[in-house]
């Protein structure tokens, strides 16, 4: 095609041309002829008998096909002005999503709110083996309310993590008595706030939520000895640029040792390779 050529590659099947295609960007069409070898030569063209003035740049060659290849950015797959780049992953094209959303189609805002379970979180010790938790656990059981967001947190007595299990249940090592941490996937702090529920345990060198940039702990929060979980804001504005995570300690099995947390978010974005499922 006269002016439209990306490339022209040899190559030893016709499907390898429609492959080269895939892979490269721009392409939308191709065009495949003998080559002198026994091979075949791949013509990658950015435009196709869709783009204007086709008609006028397609020259016909003896021996040579041309095919349109669906370019499969086409159909707008990307949701919330992600951009979508062909010929990459299984599914043959990827979206690079704006800030504050993740997934392969860019639809999952970036929140760290457990609504769809801890995946990506990391667990040692059995204070976190229940989690996360489903519903007003506490309230269930005639105690304080959680104060939740959404219908999962992360309950450090509690013992829910179905729908189906009976409300109100306690870990049944006990409440307090097991200790462990959980800590979250990396996030970037692309701002200077972030915020998050924190309830529980309110003695520091007992439980406490954790921010770690570097490999060092950079702030400690602690709950208020109370089931109920309240907002906590941190300024990061000097760790803009860094990434992150958070941490839940419990390092105690006496009174108030537990945790409660949800809904991490503010200026943070999820790196996407985090949940390319969804
Ligand atoms: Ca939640
Ligand atoms: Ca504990």
């Amino acid at each position: 095609m006269t002016g439209h050529l990306i490339r022209l590659e040899e190559v030893p099947h016709r499907g390898s041309c429609n492959v080269l295609c895939y892979m490269e960007p721009n392409c939308v069409s191709i065009n495949i002829g003998p080559s002198q070898g026994g091979n075949y030569n791949c013509e990658l063209n950015n435009a196709s008998n869709e783009s204007p003035g086709w008609s006028r740049d397609l020259q016909s060659k003896e021996d040579y096909t041309h095919l349109s290849i669906e370019n499969p950015c086409s159909s707008s797959p990307c949701f919330n002005n992600g951009t979508c780049q062909a010929g990459y992953t299984d599914k043959v094209f990827r979206c690079k999503c704006p800030l504050g959303f993740t997934g392969v189609y860019c639809k999952k805002a970036c929140s760290l709110d457990f609504e769809d379970g801890i995946s990506g979180w990391e667990m040692t010790g059995r204070a976190f083996i229940y989690q996360p938790t489903f519903g007003d656990n506490t309230k269930s059981r005639g105690r304080e309310s959680a104060n939740l967001q959404g219908n999962w947190w992360i309950g450090g007595a509690e013992k829910r993590p179905k729908e189906s299990d009976p409300s109100g249940r306690l870990h049944l090592d006990g409440p307090d008595v097991p200790k462990g941490t959980l800590t979250s996937p990396c996030f970037r702090i692309v701002g200077k706030n972030i915020s998050f529920l924190i309830g529980g345990g309110c003695t520091v060198n007992e439980a406490h939520v954790e921010l770690i940039v570097n490999s060092q702990v950079v702030r400690k929060e602690v709950g208020n000895c109370l089931e109920t979980m309240y907002r906590k804001s941190w300024d990061v504005e000097e760790f803009i640029g860094q990434y992150a995570q958070v941490r839940l300690v419990d390092e105690s099995s006496g009174g108030y040792g537990h945790i409660n947390f949800d809904d991490l978010k503010g200026d943070i974005i999820c790196p996407h390779d985090l949940d390319e499922k969804n």
